[in-house]
Formats: C-alpha cells, sequence, structure tokens
C-alpha cells in the first residue's frame, strides 16, 4: 500500500488522486518518490490492484474512495509470438494482467478452439450504461475526486472504456419523482417545452466529463418513458395508456416534435445523440395497472407512428442523421414486432436497429427471437439496451460482490455476441446502497454502488465482467468463427472471438462451472496452452502479424 501511495508522485495523472494523502507522508514520501522515479525511469507504470473489501466468504467488492481507486493500463499488445491475458475469478482476481508465449505445433489431449477468420459476423457498436437521474444523484453525491474515480472507472483508459450512454428522455422509474418536459395541458406546439434540473444540473453535466475523460467516441442514445398525460388516453404517466388519437394526428404529431425538441435542447448543451428509441418498453403500457412511468404502443401503433409521425419529424430536424431504434423491449416480442414494423416499407425506411431488453430472456429462447430476426432483417443492427439484476419479485435488489450476477452479465453478453447482437447496455451507472432512488421503490442492483455517507463506492463482479468485453472489444471489431473440436454443449463453456480494427484478435472465455479445465487457443498454427479455471472470465489478446 505504501507503494502504491508514493507511486502517486510519479506523473500528472496519479498526482490528482493522490490529493488527500496525509501530510506525514509527504515529506518522506517526497524523497522516496524520487528515487524511485530515477531508478524506475523513462515510466513508472503499473495498474492499481482492487482494494478489496468482502461481505461475506467470495463476496468481494473492490472499494474506492478519493485518494484509492483501482486502475487498468491502457491495451497495449506485446508483439507476435506472444498473447496477453486478463482474468477475473469468483476467487478474487479482478482483471489481472498477464503475458505469454505462443507456441508451434504444440499437440495436446483436450479441447481445442480454433479461430476461423473466413467465417465472419457482425460488427461491434459498444457496450455501456445509463445515466439515469438516479445514476446521476448517487454519482454526484460523492465529492469531486471520488466522482471522478467513479467516472474514470467507466470511460477513461484507466478503466472499462465504455462507449455507449443511453439516456431517458425526461423521467423514469429511477426519477425521484415522475415528470415530462412538457406538463401544460394541451400545449400543441410545445412552447412551455422545457429541460429540468435534473438535465441541465445532473445528467448533462455528468456525461459532459464522461466524454472528456473518453478516448473513444461515446455514442448517446435517449428513450421516453411516457409522454405528458394530456396526451394520453387514461391522462396518467403509469397505467395502461396509450397516446389519443391515431397515427397522423394533432397528439402524434405533437409527440414526434417532443422528440425534435428534447434533441434541439440538449444541442444547446453540445450534446448530440447517435440514436433514439422509439419507446422504451411499448409493451408496458398495454399492461393494467403497470406501476411507473410507460406508453402503449402495439406494433401496429409504433409502425404507424414511425411512418407518418416520428420518421418524417426527425428526417425533417436539423437532426436527420439520427438513428432510431425500434422495439427497445423484451425480446420474447420478437419476431413478430420486426415482421409488423420493419415489414411495412413507409416506416422501414427510417428505421436503423432494433433493442432488446433482458428481462423474460427466460421465457423466449434467443434462437426464436433474436437469431431469427436477424435472417429476416439482415440489414437492421440489433442492440442490447436494457438489463439488470434485481428486478424480479424473487430476486434481492442489491447484494454486494455477488459473483454470480457478474456471470449472468457476461452469459448474456455472450449469448448474445454469439447470435449477431451488436452491443449490450447495462442499466444504471450506479446506484445506492439500497438499489435506488426510484420513485415506486423498484430497486435493483448495480455494477457500481455508492456509499454516500461514507464517500466512497464499490466495484462489483458485474463491473468487471462487463469490462472484459467493453475495454477489449472496441466498436468496429467484428466477430468471427471460434471452432470447438468437440461439442461444448456439455463443456459449459462459453466464448466469443473478434477481430478488432487494429487486426488484432481478442477472444474472451467464461466459466461458470466449479471445475478448471485446460485448452488451447490456435490460430493459423500458433496455439496458446490455457486454462480456464473454475468460476472465472478470460480475454486473450493477441497480435496476427
Ligand atoms: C482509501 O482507500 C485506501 C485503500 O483501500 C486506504 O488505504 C485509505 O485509508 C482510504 N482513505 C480514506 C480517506 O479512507
Ligand atoms: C459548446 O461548445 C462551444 C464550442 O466548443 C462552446 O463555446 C460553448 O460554451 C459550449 N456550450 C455549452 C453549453 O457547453
Ligand atoms: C419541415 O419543417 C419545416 C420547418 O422546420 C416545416 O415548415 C415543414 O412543414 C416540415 N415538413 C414536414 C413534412 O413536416
Ligand atoms: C475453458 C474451460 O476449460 N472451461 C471449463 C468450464 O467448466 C466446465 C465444467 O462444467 C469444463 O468442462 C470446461 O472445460
Amino acid at each position: 500500500m505504501e507503494l502504491r501511495v508514493l507511486l502517486t508522485y510519479a506523473g500528472p495523472s496519479r498526482e490528482r488522486r493522490a490529493g488527500s494523502v496525509g501530510t506525514m507522508w509527504a515529506g518522506c514520501a517526497h524523497i522516496l518518490a524520487w528515487l524511485l522515479l530515477i531508478q524506475a525511469a523513462p515510466r513508472v507504470a503499473g495498474s492499481w490492484p482492487c482494494s478489496p473489501k468482502y461481505f461475506g466468504k467470495d463476496f468481494m467488492v473492490c472499494e474506492c474512495n478519493a485518494t484509492y481507486c483501482d486502475t487498468l493500463d491502457p491495451v497495449t499488445l506485446p508483439p507476435v509470438g506472444t498473447f496477453v491475458k486478463y482474468e477475473s475469478s469468483k476467487a478474487g482476481k479482478r482483471l489481472e494482467r498477464s503475458e505469454g508465449k505462443v507456441q508451434r505445433n504444440l499437440w495436446a489431449p483436450g479441447l481445442v478452439l480454433t479461430l476461423n477468420t473466413v467465417q465472419q459476423y457482425q460488427k461491434v457498436k459498444g457496450f455501456g450504461g445509463s445515466v439515469t437521474d438516479a445514476a446521476a444523484i448517487n454519482i454526484l453525491s460523492l465529492s469531486q475526486k471520488v466522482q471522478d474515480n467513479l467516472l474514470r472507472s467507466y470511460f477513461s483508459e484507466e478503466g472499462i472504456e465504455y462507449n455507449l450512454i443511453r439516456m431517458p428522455m425526461a423521467s423514469c422509474d429511477f426519477s425521484v419523482y415522475p415528470y415530462t418536459y412538457d406538463d401544460v395541458p394541451y400545449d400543441y406546439d410545445l412552447v412551455h417545452f422545457r429541460l429540468k434540473h435534473e438535465d441541465t444540473n445532473l445528467k448533462i453535466p455528468v456525461v459532459h466529463r464522461a466524454q472528456a475523460m473518453s478516448k473513444r467516441p461515446i455514442s448517446l442514445y435517449a428513450s421516453p418513458w411516457t409522454s405528458p398525460t394530456w396526451m394520453k388516453t387514461n391522462g396518467d404517466m403509469k397505467g395502461k395508456g396509450s397516446l389519443k388519437g391515431s397515427a397522423g394526428d394533432k397528439y402524434h404529431k405533437t409527440w414526434a416534435n417532443y422528440f425534435v425538441r428534447f434533441l434541439d435542447e440538449y444541442a444547446k448543451h453540445n450534446l448530440t445523440f447517435w440514436a433514439v428509441t422509439a419507446e422504451n418498453e411499448p409493451t408496458a403500457g398495454l399492461i393494467r395497472n403497470y406501476p411507473f412511468q410507460c406508453l402503449g404502443f402495439t406494433p401496429e401503433q409504433q409502425r404507424d407512428f414511425i411512418a407518418l409521425d416520428l420518421g418524417p419529424a426527425l428526417a425533417n430536424s436539423s437532426h436527420k442523421g439520427i438513428q432510431l431504434i425500434i422495439l427497445d423491449d423484451n425480446r420474447i416480442q420478437l419476431p413478430h414486432w420486426a415482421k409488423v414494423v420493419l415489414g411495412d416499407e413507409r416506416a422501414a425506411r427510417y428505421i436503423n436497429g432494433i433493442g432488446i431488453h433482458w428481462y423474460l430472456d427466460f421465457l423466449a429462447p434467443i434462437e426464436d427471437t433474436v437469431l431469427a430476426t436477424h435472417h429476416l432483417f439482415p440489414d437492421y443492427y440489433i442492440l442490447a439496451t436494457e438489463a439488470c439484476v434485481g428486478s424480479k419479485f424473487w430476486e434481492r435488489d442489491v447484494i454486494l460482490g455477488c459473483w454470480d450476477r457478474g456471470n449472468m452479465y457476461s452469459h448474456s453478453i455472450l449469448t448474445n455476441l454469439n447470435n449477431y447482437v451488436t452491443g449490450w447496455t447495462d442499466w444504471n451507472l450506479a446506484l445506492d446502497l439500497e438499489g435506488g432512488p426510484n420513485w415506486v421503490k423498484n430497486f435493483v442492483d448495480s455494477p457500481i454502488i455508492v456509499d454516500s455517507r461514507e464517500n466512497i463506492f464499490y466495484k462489483q463482479p458485474m463491473f468487471y465482467h462487463m469490462g472484459h468485453f467493453s475495454k477489449f472489444i472496441p466498436e468496429g471489431s467484428q466477430r468471427v468463427g471460434l471452432v470447438a473440436s468437440r461439442s461444448c454443449k456439455k463443456c459449459a463453456l462459453e466464448y466469443t472471438a473478434f477481430l478488432r480494427p487494429d487486426g488484432s484478435a481478442v477472444v474472451v472465455v467464461l466459466n461458470r462451472s466449479l471445475r478448471s479445465v485446460d485448452f488451447r487457443l490456435v490460430d493459423n498454427g500458433r496455439v496458446i496452452k490455457a486454462t480456464s479455471p473454475a468460476q472465472s472470465i478470460q480475454t486473450y489478446l493477441w497480435r496476427r502479424r
């Protein structure tokens, strides 16, 4: 630990975090730091390891405060003939880096995974999470230095380098009260449309800081939960209700213009969106007594709203490059939803992709839903737009340090990536110890849990599972074949492979079982001898020439 503190004096980027190191240390630390600098010049490298905190055996989080937070180095690939491996495990590793030598013509019994770059699949959009009101409130409840450590953990090269941010348009259940941007009845011209304190003082500043820390361009996308109540059949933000009237009328035109106004107002704050989704969980608003903000659309209603209102409004706005994503709801709606909406040329020409949520995955196999949709509409990308653990009535909200919840993330990500999905977006970037705030007490878990009283935050196993993908599979990477020497149905091993834009290869291997087994990764006659420990996730990277 002392060495780590001393190292904080070795470079300007470290110095920021060393701000409140006790003055008692400062004197001798300075002298020693200079000695270290002289000896270790030119570069004092090294990521900082996890500062573990246990909430029961194997329930480990990494704790961060104002002066300490675990970091990673930027990804650098060793020369051809070697590889780099990152490993996390239930036993306590967290994205631990090591290097090894690639071997030639090594024969050994057992499982072989062979890279096949002739098999080429989808290109990756990216990975990320959501800046909800709750996430922003939690992040900003910490002191400035701790906030910086949190945002750096997600967005910087010292962290897991997210490049996607989803933002609710106005409130959702993860707000402290329900609101829209225009709650003045019958304001069809939206003259009373205003962003809220939550936008200008909470969410927008958080996104600006994330962008400033990120080396990668961050793609923002937005989703509405409810329209103003005066546009709705039930006059309520929650419960069963849809837009009044029908597509093409003044309610639908006004609701489409509301999207454009939202984009206009955010543009004034220098935030430009990559995409919008047509509605968050449009089927929620078709359910009686639905407990929080929603707006019901059947697929036919979404098709007509896009064809007659939203599509033309966006196309005729200054945001005409913006992408439009349909569904943004559980994959159980597929392929029917896509057939109805994309099957109609009037709507389809405005649409770029299909968003899916994971909450009912256990009812709907991916082959019958996502894969079937990809084969029907291969020109439209499929993006995972929301997922979290702890939302089901039988699940506890927050379980600090739960490895299995990390497994649930990486199992979903691997399954999706192996079925043409182009990226995966987590829900709230940060929640409090209770899993909120949430105005209907729909508390859930998050990869980062903030304890504002102690001015610290916890990085959970879910955070590191996300990192095994987000940091190493940048936008533009293309999935390629990874062929097993024997059926892996029984071996319970899950894996995926990509070629990165720089031509290097990346493979992620997840072992959710209690057994560790040796295997070999083969690429073009070169062999990586590997072991997947019990309850572990690994990312392998290597140069191909
Ligand atoms: C911050 O965390 C480090 C590492 O866990 C610890 O040594 C240090 O005492 C903490 N600082 C404060 C102010 O709690
Ligand atoms: C937006 O960016 C411009 C130019 O970079 C800058 O002058 C302006 O102050 C920014 N506005 C806001 C609201 O951040
Ligand atoms: C396009 O926008 C202009 C002004 O912004 C408006 O006058 C016109 O009616 C719009 N056209 C359509 C088809 O919405
Ligand atoms: C990569 C690897 O060896 N994975 C192992 C994960 O656990 C199963 C047991 O269910 C092993 O058979 C796999 O080989």
